[in-house]
Formats: C-alpha cells, structure tokens, sequence
C-alpha cells in the first residue's frame, strides 16, 4: 500500500518531442517511476505536429540525432544532410522503440493544470479528460515552439475554403495542383513551404509584412560512403558541437572584421553562400553581431545576392529586408526561394502598403483589392518559449501563478528552475542555454544536468528543491545584461519576445527569452553550479507534513 503522501509517480515529463524523449530515457534507465503526458495523439512534438510541405531541418542531421547511445549512431542512416519531417518523425519512432520508452508514454493526456501542494510536497496535475496525478518531481518539456499564433484577422471563420496554420497543416496530403493557395509570413516556416509548394500550386500569392534575411540551405543527399565516415567521426562532430556558441559544427571566423581586407571578406562570403545551412550566420565574423556597419556591409552583400536571383527588380527590394540587418533574428534557410518569385504563378503582396483589412468568404481583401483563394496558408510563428508554459495553469508556493510571475518576461535559475516553484523543472527552459542552441545539444545538456540533480538529491535524501530569489535574480540580471552589445537586443524576433497576435508581445516589450552568451559559456556555469553542490539551489530532507 502507497503511503497517502506518495505521490502517483515520483516524476512526470510533460511533453513527448524531442526533450521528453530524452528524458524519459534518463528516468527509465534510473528506475523511476514514472510517465510522461503529452497532448498529441503521438510522440515527436515539433516533428509530429509540423507536416507542412518543405519542414525540414536546418541543423545538419547528424548533428540534430540524440547522441547517447553509440549503437543508436551506427543504426541511423540520415539520408540528407537536413533531413526533412517524416524522415525526423521516423527518427524519434525509432529511438522509442528500440529503447522501449512508449510503455512511458500518454497519449491525448493534456496537462491543463499543474499546482504545487506544499503540504505535501508533490504536484497535482489536472489532465483535460478529469484525471488528476500527482508527482514529486515535475519536468517540463513543452517545446519552444509548440503554441502557434493567427492573426486577428475579421471574417477568418467565414471563409469556405480550407485555412490552416502551418503547425496543423493536415496529416493526409493536401491537393495542392491548380488551387489558388495564399501563404501568409515569410518567416522560417513560410520560406520553407514557399520555397517547396511554388512549382506544386496552381497560383502562390505570398503576403508578406516583413521580409526576412534568408540564404540557401544548400541540402543535398548523403550516401552510404559519407554516412559511414560521418558515424567514424561522431565523436569528433559532436566535440565540436559543444566548443561552438551555436552548438552546431559552425565556428566564428576569429579574425577581426576589420583586420582583413575587403576582398577577402567578400571572398569568405562567396564561399559561405554555397556552403551548407547556417555556415552563412555563423561561420561569419563576429562584429556582424555587434556592429552595426560590419552588419551593414554584410547585410547589403546579401542584398545584392538577392538582387541577382530575383528578375523582377521591384520584387527583389521588395524581398530585402530595411529594418534590420542580417543575422540579428532567426535566419530562415531557403531552398530556390527567392527563384520563386520569378515564376509567373507566384505573387508577391506587399502587406506593410496595402494591409489585410479581413478574410471574406472567398479569399483576403486588403485596402487594394479582393483576392479569390482555395488554399490559406497562415505561417504566422508561435507564442514562443513561455507561450505553453502560460497555456497551463502552474501554480506554485502559495498558489503564486507562473503566469503572473512571468508577465513582464520570465526569470529563472539557469533557466531550469523557478523560485516559489519547487521541483519543477526545465531540460530547456527560458532563459536557458538550449533555445539559443542546436536544440538537441541544449536538450541532451539540459537533461543530463536535470537527472544528475535528481540523482543528487535521491541519493542524499533530498526530496525538495527550489532555486533561491537571489539565484535568480541574478541570473535573470547575467541574461539581460549580455543583450547590451547585441544588436539583435532591438529586433522584432520571438529571441526578444516580439509577436504581435499576442497580447503583451507587442514590439518594444522586449523580453530576454534565451540565453545569449553561447552553449561552452552556459555548461561552464551550470558545471560549476552542480560541483559547488548546487549553489543557489536549497535543497531539503523534510519529509511532507502528514497533516491536511
Ligand atoms: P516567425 O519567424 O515568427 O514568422 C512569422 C511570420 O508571420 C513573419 O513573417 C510575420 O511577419 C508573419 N506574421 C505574423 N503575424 C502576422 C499578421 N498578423 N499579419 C501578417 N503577417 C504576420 O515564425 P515561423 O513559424 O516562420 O518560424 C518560427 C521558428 O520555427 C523558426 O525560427 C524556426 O526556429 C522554426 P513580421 O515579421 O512579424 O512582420
């Protein structure tokens, strides 16, 4: 018989993506009792959700794949070098089965509620179908980017063709040839599916509000030769991945940006165009990061790139970018975007002069004209990183809610823990290394320092742990404060919370989301916080009060 104070599982992970996976495995491994519960009828997260022509990844595969186990590394053959969604669905598939972790897992189990009971110590979790859990311990893998945004739009329920968000783009395939298809945002999402349906549709009308600074993605196949040395050089890859800011293969180039001429700046960047993902952001020299005339000389070589794929030169400035240079907010990877526009079935509405003024039934009016459509597409971003955090009902030490802890922007330890909110944890939380990274290598770090915590503080009796106020004021500070040389601390980006469908995350209420200061600096301190006995973290023995 259970103790009244034990609680139903000693852990709960919410979310099954790519982090709960993970997780999950930690936990089995250790013996834990148990379970993770996840929204969606599957596992994936991103991967299961995102089925929109064109998902793919834009982290080189080999080095997105979990890398824990060597037997999972010489199984997997990436078939391209940024693999594209069902082949990453596949992937996570494949990891939970060979490690038996769906036995873990709930399926359609969305947590609506989580409240700390300090009485007892445990969480209760409020499932949408009545159920209440609770757990000691309790892990939040939501995903960064799990909680999509639409415009407020008038009329959006009036219209009689299809309309989706990109997250939801429909499981079975969606005739596509000779529809009238409108894709709104021309953020990553958009110029992946612009890029991939452009030569599908009948007629593509992209509305675009802002353009975004993009570069070729560069993907190509990888064969079995190159699959074979890339399995001998794991360990090597992988190395790299952790000594990079980015956590990917892609080192700065150190020298000064003024220290070398302009021909051999312009030389790098020629060889950087053609080199594959994100080589292009950050490979590049630092200053494009800092200063503003090293960013803008970058900027306009990239303009120019564009000027010369683009024919029609109204639509090429249109495609530029005037409001913020290269590189200071996620750079989208195109694959023959910008040749798209040189098609005659693909039309460019310029929404920043003549704005959408509301759906109809039939298509979208903007202050010009009404456009007839089948097919409406909205590529409108997320409520990123705290959006599912503020789509749960967490309360923590004397019913304080997270939400209104975090309405002016979150602020944590680490970003894996929260004061007044003991036991809940964050593998990749705000505010942490992992958003700013290659996710998995944030993920995988997240985890493990997560876990050895537990491990911590099961194996000393520990069954209670809440980061101080000081501790996370101060790393709320250290995060702040490494925006002040960046110029990517002014962009309208979700890295600073900007999204204008959600109330609150209107420009100019900047919010310091993810840690900036680069993946060897952030496992440095969190390495240093676990060996100096988890400073800043109070850890206690007291068993649950055995009244109430
Ligand atoms: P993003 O990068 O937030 O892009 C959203 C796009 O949608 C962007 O172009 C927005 O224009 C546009 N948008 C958003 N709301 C509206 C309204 N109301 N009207 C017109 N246009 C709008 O999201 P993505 O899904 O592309 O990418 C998210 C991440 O997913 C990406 O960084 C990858 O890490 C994976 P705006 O720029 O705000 O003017």
């Amino acid at each position: 018989m259970r103790d009244r104070n034990e609680p139903d599982y000693e852990a709960i992970v919410i979310g099954a993506g790519v982090a709960g996976i993970y997780q999950i495995k930690r936990l089995a491994d250790l013996g834990v009792r148990a379970t993770v519960l996840e929204a969606a009828p599957d596992l994936g997260g991103t991967w299961y959700w995102n089925r929109y022509p064109g998902a793919r990844f834009d982290s080189e595969s080999y080095t997105y794949g979990y890398s824990f186990s060597k037997e999972l590394l010489n199984e997997w053959h990436w078939k391209e070098r940024f693999s594209g969604q069902p082949e990453n669905l596949r992937y996570l598939n494949y990891v939970a089965e060979k490690f038996d972790l769906r036995k873990y897992m709930q399926f359609d189990a969305k947590v609506e509620a989580a409240h700390y009971d300090e009485a007892h110590n445990l969480w209760r979790l409020k499932i949408a179908d009545g159920r209440e859990v609770t757990c000691r311990f309790v892990i939040m893998a939501l995903g960064l980017l799990s909680i999509p945004t639409l415009p407020r739009f008038e009329g959006m329920d009036s219209f009689k063709g299809r309309s989706f968000h990109t997250l939801y783009w429909p499981r079975e395939p969606v005739e596509l040839a000779s529809k009238k298809v409108a894709v709104i945002g021309t953020g990553a999402t958009g110029i992946q599916v612009i890029g991939e349906i452009a030569d599908k549709v009948g007629e593509l009308t992209v509305f675009q509000r802002r353009p975004n600074w993009s570069a070729p993605l560069n993907n190509r196949p990888i064969s079995q030769a190159e699959m074979a040395d890339i399995r001998a050089r794991y360990e090597e890859i992988f190395a790299t991945c952790a000594r990079t800011p980015g956590g990917f293969e892609h080192e700065p180039d150190r020298r000064g940006f003024y220290e070398v001429s302009r021909e051999e700046r312009l030389k790098l960047w020629d060889q950087l165009y053609d080199q594959p993902g994100f080589a292009i952001w950050l490979r590049n020299f630092r200053e494009i990061f800092t200063n503003e005339d090293a960013n803008a000389e970058f900027s306009e070589y990239i303009a120019d790139r564009i000027r010369r794929r683009v024919k029609d030169p109204v639509v090429a400035e249109k495609l530029i970018p005037r409001d913020h240079g290269f590189g200071v907010q996620r750079v989208p990877m195109e694959t023959h975007y910008f040749e798209a526009y040189n098609r005659p079935n693909v039309h460019l509405v310029d929404i920043s002069e003549t704005p959408i003024v509301r759906v109809t039934e039939t298509g979208l009016r903007t202050t010009e004209r009404d456009y007839g459509f089948d097919i409406i597409v909205y590529a409108t971003g997320f409520d990123a990183i705290t959006g599912a955090f503020d789509h749960i009902d967490i309360r923590g030490v004397d019913g304080e809610t997270l939400h209104d802890k975090w309405k002016d922007g979150p602020s944590t330890f680490l970003g894996m823990l929260i004061h007044g909110f003991p036991n809940l944890l964050m593998p990749a939380g705000p505010q942490s290394g992992s958003a700013s990274t290659n996710y998995p290598r944030g993920i995988e770090t997240g985890v493990n320092w997560c876990t050895d915590l537990l491990e911590h503080m099961w194996g000393h009796g520990y069954m209670r742990a809440e980061a101080t106020r000081e501790a996370e004021e101060s790393w709320t500070a250290h995060v702040t404060q490494m925006y002040a040389t960046m110029l990517m601390r002014k962009a309208k980006s979700w890295f600073t919370g900007y999204n204008s469908n959600v109330p609150g995350h209107e420009y100019g209420r900047i919010r310091y989301f993810v840690y900036n200061g680069g993946a060897p600096k952030y496992v440095a301190r969190i390495i240093e916080v676990e060996q100096k006995g988890y400073e800043g973290i109070v850890l206690t023995s007291a068993a649950p009060s055995l009244s109430g």
